[in-house]
């Protein structure tokens, strides 16, 4: 077998379950053997970013490897952005992006597609991933795929690998994967033994669940770890959908001052917060109302746990679940908690819409057509997205970049076969809501929801006098035809529920539902967080 097969075998063996990619000429070699292989199945988009999007959705949802594969130059540095907030937000993405071959720097001309040197991006990628090679000897190649990708899957952070295009057909022997690090028993049952005594010693514990309880696959142990203690638990703004679909405790998400007031005070009233996978990051703790002693909860990130001021290392997460799940019986303790409560009831009259109307109308379309997994960009469509009931989420939670939304919706799709809720606000569908124009090639038929109030809102709020703010009305409603799926405006919230209600009974072409939202208006959970914020800073 040749160096590229063996690559896209151990990607399948790792977990991978497609490619998401857009070729150039440094890559068209192994463009070929993706797509002659059918070892896994290739999805081209239109745009890097949204490749590196797309590939990031996969392997959130599907909690295993995603995989955006890119031509060297323009196509990887492209995508920069979205590696980024792979890296950010722990999202185990393979980056492949084809190279110039052996002799080609021999050559003495510069390079098309070169930067700097020909070596630039892969010192650029260092930056935001945690493992790179370059593919540039056969022998040592199986050896280099398989450290990389169990790094990829072990920190769940992005890996780079470059293949040079003079590689991609040469003999390579098969890649092993290797086996995890031992780990040591002693300092993990002395671990566990601490974690469990101050929960049991605490007047009201509580688990925050954080997105590495997903990347590691660990929802369904976390959410029989919670009633086992009898913990309630909560989500970060960056971990909402976390154990939406698990029998879990869940009492809701913590925003502190933005956030619902019964999370807000179990979080701060808590004497030991048990942070289980949670990034320590400002979307996450800034707006808390009392600033929470981190040096009284117990963080289990990065394979560290930290406990007041000690530190037990490498101690991976799925391993402390393991041993404290062996630890607490076969039992649910019995305990009452007070869930977050949703809106419902949307009045489907001819006032206009609020982005809270929104998350009414999609509780009402879930509570009657079932649940649907969204994937939101960043704008207030996210904090919109903190009124609708728990179900799985994919959005930028912590590194906040817009023009997720559109291509995580599409890659949610093509790695679970799931139909997408996919929330956008104006501004950011005009980064990559585009890529909508590739659901008729694979069938995907996402429901996107556009929050249009003509407007960078967010922005907005924090700087009223900027009139750059103003974006103009885009007629995204009338694009969606030309891109293959149906579209409509709707300024009232009864022409809101009629194209829920068609969007939903309607299958195989996208539905696009550009929601007029007027200027100003925003969720109740922005408004909360902007009140919050500035009172903060006041007080500051
Ligand atoms: N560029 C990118 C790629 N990501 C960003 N987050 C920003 C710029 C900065 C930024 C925001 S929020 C926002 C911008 C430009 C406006 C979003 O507008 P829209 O999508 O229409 O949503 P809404 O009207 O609900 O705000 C964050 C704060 O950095
Ligand atoms: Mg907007």
């Amino acid at each position: 077998m040749n160096l590229t097969e063996q690559l896209l075998h151990a990607l399948k063996k790792h977990g991978a379950r497609q490619i998401f990619g857009i070729p150039g000429d440094f890559a068209l070699p192994y463009f070929r053997i993706i797509e002659e292989s059918k070892i896994l199945p290739l999805y081209t988009l239109s745009h890097e970013p949204g490749v590196g999007f797309a590939a990031d959705a996969s392997a959130r949802i599907n909690a295993s490897l995603g995989v955006a594969a890119v031509t060297y130059g323009a196509g990887a540095l492209n995508m920069i952005n979205s590696v980024a907030a792979a890296f950010a937000e722990k999202s185990p993405l393979v980056v492949l992006s084809g190279g110039p071959g052996k002799g080609e720097s021999r050559s003495g001309l510069l390079l098309h597609h070169q930067a700097k040197t020909l070596d630039s991006q892969f010192q650029i990628f260092k930056e935001i991933t945690c493992d790179q090679v370059r593919l540039d000897d056969a022998a040592r190649a199986p050896a280099d795929i398989a450290r990389v990708l169990a790094n990829c899957l072990r920190h769940s952070e992005p890996v780079y690998i470059e293949i040079p295009r003079d590689m991609v057909a040469v003999p390579c022997a098969e890649v092993i994967p290797l086996a995890p690090p031992a780990v040591d028993q002693d300092a993990l049952n002395a671990c566990v033994d601490e974690i469990l005594e101050r929960l049991a010693q605490a007047r009201s514990p509580v688990l925050m669940a954080g997105v590495e309880v997903r990347r590691y696959g660990l929802e369904d142990k976390v959410a029989t770890l919670s009633r086992r203690l009898g913990l309630p638990v909560v989500t970060s703004f960056m971990g909402r959908g976390l154990l939406a679909d698990q029998d879990a405790p869940l009492v809701g998400t913590y925003m502190g001052v933005a956030g619902f007031p019964e999370v807000t005070e179990l979080v701060e009233n808590s004497d030991s917060l048990f942070l289980l996978g949670e990034i320590i990051c400002d979307t996450n703790f800034a707006v808390s109302q009392t600033k929470i002693d981190m040096r009284k909860t117990i963080q289990a990130l990065n394979g560290r746990v930290n406990i007041g001021y000690h530190t037990y290392a490498d101690l991976p997460l799925t391993e402390l679940v393991a041993c404290m799940l062996a630890r607490v019986g076969q039992v649910d303790k019995a305990f009452e908690i007070t869930p977050q409560v949703f809106p419902r009831g949307l009045k489907a009259d001819a006032a206009s819409i609020t982005p809270t109307d929104i998350a009414t109308a999609v509780n009402d379309l879930m509570a009657e057509h079932g649940k649907m997994p969204i994937a939101s960009d960043m704008g207030d469509c996210l904090f919109t997205a903190m009124e609708i009931a728990h179900t799985a989420l994919v959005a930028p939670g912590y590194y906040a970049t817009m023009g997720y939304g559109v291509p995580a919706g599409l890659g949610l799709q093509a790695a679970t076969g799931e139909r997408a809720l996919i929330l956008v606000g104006d501004g950011a569908f005009q980064m990559t809501g585009w890529e909508l124009g590739n659901c008729r090639r694979y069938g995907w038929d996402p429901i996107v929801l556009v929050f249009n109030n003509a407007s960078w809102e967010m922005l907005r709020t924090f700087q009223p006098e900027s009139s750059f703010n103003d974006l103009g009305h885009w007629g995204f409603a009338d694009m969606a035809a030309g891109l293959g799926g149906d579209g409509v405006r709707v300024t009232t919230r009864a022409e809101l529920k009629a194209a829920l209600d068609q969007a939903v009974a309607t299958r195989g072409r996208f539905q696009l539902i550009d929601v007029t939202i007027p200027q100003g208006v925003l969720s109740d959970t922005l408004a909360r967080f902007v009140a919050g914020v500035k009172r903060l800073n006041a007080n500051k």
